[in-house]
């Protein structure tokens, strides 16, 4: 692992008790867009699930396809349980399943029951008129499943790339993009909004902006998002105060994909007391960055609270 801290290029092996991990970390099947997690000790992964296009899809063959969605767990971040499928486009009344159309979703815990996040096409009309993307919830008594899917997608979101954050005074916060980010408040319910979406503001204003997610690290809220200008995608971060903003860019957490993969969709997590960047790129096919492969790295922070730029690892 090689991670630019403060300046310097510090190496050393991503060495997590006795065991080194390599990337790709899942190598049993395509997965990207990785939203990890730390549930009652255990690192879960809940990724989007790539596959090679199926001829009965219409549409671009060229584009993203994903039917499904499995979890993945680990104690040591080496050793990784595939726990199956959670949530597939036939179980979802809502989701047009021609679409092949499960893209990057996020899971949480509130109160003992985890709720999984995720968008995909919608069958019908929304009550704005639109059809295209929404975001759907499907709820479990644990991190592994069974996940029941609600019935409709959640009202008044139509976009992709959904990220929850529930801060410490209890309130959660759904992020979500479409071009831009958008962020709104969750009922305690975890399944409505409480808010209207507002568009996060201070981003940068050219480019597209999305797979948002938030952390919080010593009172310092982070937004962190792939954004492109020109073909590849880069991890850009901004902070706040608050989980609503208003935001200030800061920088760059990791630069162009190794393999000229053009999306980067991540998510940042704490795992005993060791910060980590989870990724994808196209290691495993790289004629096709459709097909991607999630990675894992350390994550360092200057003493300004700054991100230490993040060197992807190879192998
Ligand atoms: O995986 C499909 C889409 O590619 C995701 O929704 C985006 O974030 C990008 O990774």
């Amino acid at each position: 692992l090689r991670a630019k801290l403060a300046g310097l290029v510090v190496f050393s092996g991503l060495v997590i008790g006795n065991v080194s991990a390599q990337n790709p970390i899942i190598r049993n099947q395509f997965s990207a867009d990785p939203s990890a997690r730390i549930f009652n000790g255990k690192v879960y992964v809940f990724p989007s699930h790539d596959i090679p296009t199926p001829s009965e899809k219409p549409g671009r063959k060229d584009w993203f396809c994903m039917e499904d969605y499995h979890v993945f767990s680990s104690e040591n971040l080496t050793d990784w349980t595939d726990h199956g499928v959670i949530v597939s486009q036939e179980s979802v009344p809502w989701v047009d399943s021609a679409s092949y159309s499960m893209w990057a979703p996020d899971c949480i815990e509130r109160n003992g029951k985890y709720y999984f996040y995720f968008p995909a096409n919608t069958r019908v009309v929304d009550a704005n008129g639109r059809k295209g993307f929404g975001i759907g919830v499907a709820v479990a008594e644990n991190p592994e499943g069974p996940y029941l899917p609600q019935s409709t997608p959640i009202e008044g979101v139509h976009g992709i790339d959904p990220n929850v954050f529930i801060d410490k005074d209890g309130q959660a916060y759904l992020y979500w993009s479409m071009g831009r980010i958008f962020v709104a408040k969750l009922k305690e319910n975890m399944l409505e909004l409480d808010s209207e979406p507002m568009a996060i503001a201070n981003l940068p204003e050219k480019g597209l902006k999305e797979g948002p997610y938030l952390f919080e690290r010593s009172g310092i809220y982070y937004l962190t998002f792939p954004h492109v200008e020109n073909t590849i995608e880069r991890l850009e971060y901004a902070t706040a105060g608050n989980p609503m903003g208003p935001f200030t860019m800061k920088g760059v957490i990791m630069d162009e994909s190794p393999m000229n993969c053009w999306t980067v969709h991540h998510s940042v997590v704490n795992f005993q007391g060791q910060w980590y960047l989870f990724y994808h790129q196209n290691e495993y096919s790289p004629q096709f960055d459709k097909n991607r492969s999630i990675c894992m790295d350390s994550l360092s922070f200057n003493p300004d609270g700054s991100i230490c730029e993040v060197i992807p690892t190879r192998r």
